[in-house]
């Protein structure tokens, strides 16, 4: 990455110089208050460059855009551009060269936006294009001084009234032609910044009852919608992924991306298994009743890994808290399934995570930042022990062992009927001996990598 100074007198940050890595002993003082303990973008980890395995990004809309609000208390971070009777679009240019101040102190390589993130809503819709597209220009010029690049861009088809009902899902066609019109602009502009990714997230593409709601029809439009992304993405000749972020509920009752296995189900409905994938938020594996690992793990099994939006929920409140994350474990876990499956590919670890509402300094962003980055730094070399070792998959392949034995192959394979297995039983009458899942060894194992 290039280093491009701020300027002195518009520096939003209390440090000047990038954060480095320091190593393991590092404690911050006064005149080091922070640095990498284990982020070392260039060390190799399984045969790749530490940054090219974990591909952070850094995304707009928390760190940036919210002000610290609750359902009860307004903004508490008072930022510099967020001042009542502002230019907004002044605003917007202030705020972008402190996005790119911040990218570039903690050295992340990506970021990811949506449209309304980056420059206001216009009057019009040709209003808020012509402002997407005017700070897009700046935020192309300082990509290019800089090096940071775009993980992905999306559309924010959630936030506006016209969208209270929904935006592809909407009772109303007009609304779902506002919602297209919107996400083409995003999508061109992501293709024309060199994104990796695109991303779709149904806010609003749910319901609160069926007494005002087809679900039916509203599902058959939600998937014509993808469909005209999908044709999109290839008609402007852009390479990135297109992925759906799954999440149950919030802001409506019920989501129709409830997780990754009903936008599975949802994508082979509407023929877009190979056209879309997923973009999956710890916080929202565990509001659908799912572990992180396993949401992974399934989207690998079913061909549908994307990307990810690293964050942390709280396990005892059922809401999206959007933490930063912080459990060195849970994260390896996860970790482990994704490199398992082949890693990251066009994907990347997105900080889809806000800071507390009392965090109210400029710096807690880079506190916030640079630690998740360590953890994931250091979740990574605990992944790359439990695969260097093996023992982990050693132990699962001896597990199924049977089913890499002829009679297994064979079951598989279709060439054994219903009958033919009783006819089996029968005739051996042999009770099949339990073996133990020995989850309490496997646990102590994986402790020893910690
Ligand atoms: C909301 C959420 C979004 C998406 C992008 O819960 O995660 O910020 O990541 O729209
Ligand atoms: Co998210």
């Amino acid at each position: 990455m290039n280093a491009r100074a701020p300027d002195t007198a518009t520096r939003f940050f209390g440090i000047a110089e990038p954060l480095r890595f320091e190593g393991p002993k590092f404690r911050p003082s006064a005149r080091r208050p922070f640095g990498y303990r284990w982020y070392e973008p260039d060390r190799l980890v399984l045969g790749k460059r530490m940054e090219d395995q974990l591909r952070f990004a850094v995304c707009w809309w928390h760190s940036f855009v919210w002000t610290g609000t609750d359902a009860f208390g307004g903004d508490t971070f008072e930022r510099r551009w967020h001042k009542a009777g502002g230019d907004p679009m002044a605003q917007a240019r202030d705020q972008a060269e402190v996005a790119f101040e911040l990218f570039q102190l903690l050295h992340a390589p990506f970021f990811t936006f949506h449209d309304r993130d980056i420059a206001p809503e216009g009057a019009s819709l040709r209003e808020s294009n012509l402002n997407l597209r005017r700070i897009g220009e700046l935020i192309a010029r300082r990509m290019d001084e800089t090096g940071v690049k775009l993980l992905w861009g999306t559309a924010n088809l959630f936030s506006h009234r016209r969208y209270m009902a929904g935006a592809a899902t909407n009772p109303d066609p007009e609304v779902f032609a506002y919602a297209a019109a919107q996400v083409k602009n995003v999508l061109e502009l992501t293709h024309e910044l060199g994104g990796a990714n695109y991303v779709l997230w149904g806010g609003r593409e749910g319901y609160e009852t069926l007494l005002n709601t087809d679900l039916k029809r509203e599902l058959a439009q939600l998937g014509r919608f993808m469909q005209l992304v999908v044709e999109h993405k290839h008609k402007i000749g852009f390479k990135g992924a297109i992925l759906i972020e799954p999440k149950p509920a919030e802001p409506t009752k019920h989501q129709y991306d409830f997780d990754v296995a009903s936008v599975h189900g949802f994508l082979r409905a509407h023929g877009l298994e190979h056209e879309i994938k997923v973009n999956i938020e710890q916080n929202h594996a565990l509001l659908a009743g799912h572990s992180f690992e396993h949401e992974i793990a399934l989207a690998h099994a079913l061909g549908i890994f994307g990307s990810i939006d690293m964050n942390r929920g709280d396990e005892l409140l059922g809401w999206d808290t959007d933490q930063f994350p912080n459990s060195l474990p849970q994260v390896a876990l996860a970790l482990y399934e994704i490199l398992k499956g082949g890693g990251l590919a066009s994907g990347g670890l997105n900080f889809d995570a806000k800071l507390r509402r009392q965090s109210i300094d400029p710096d807690d962003l880079i506190a916030a930042h640079a630690g998740a980055m360590d953890l994931c730094a250091s979740a990574l070399l605990v992944a790359e022990k439990m695969i260097g070792d093996g023992e982990l998959a050693r132990q699962l392949a001896a597990r199924y062992q049977g089913w890499d034995g002829a009679e297994g192959r064979a079951i598989l394979k279709g060439r054994r009927s219903l009958a033919d297995l009783a006819a089996r039983v029968e005739r051996r009458a042999i009770e099949p001996q339990p073996v133990s899942g020995r989850q309490e060894r496997l646990e102590n194992l994986l402790n020893t990598y910690l």
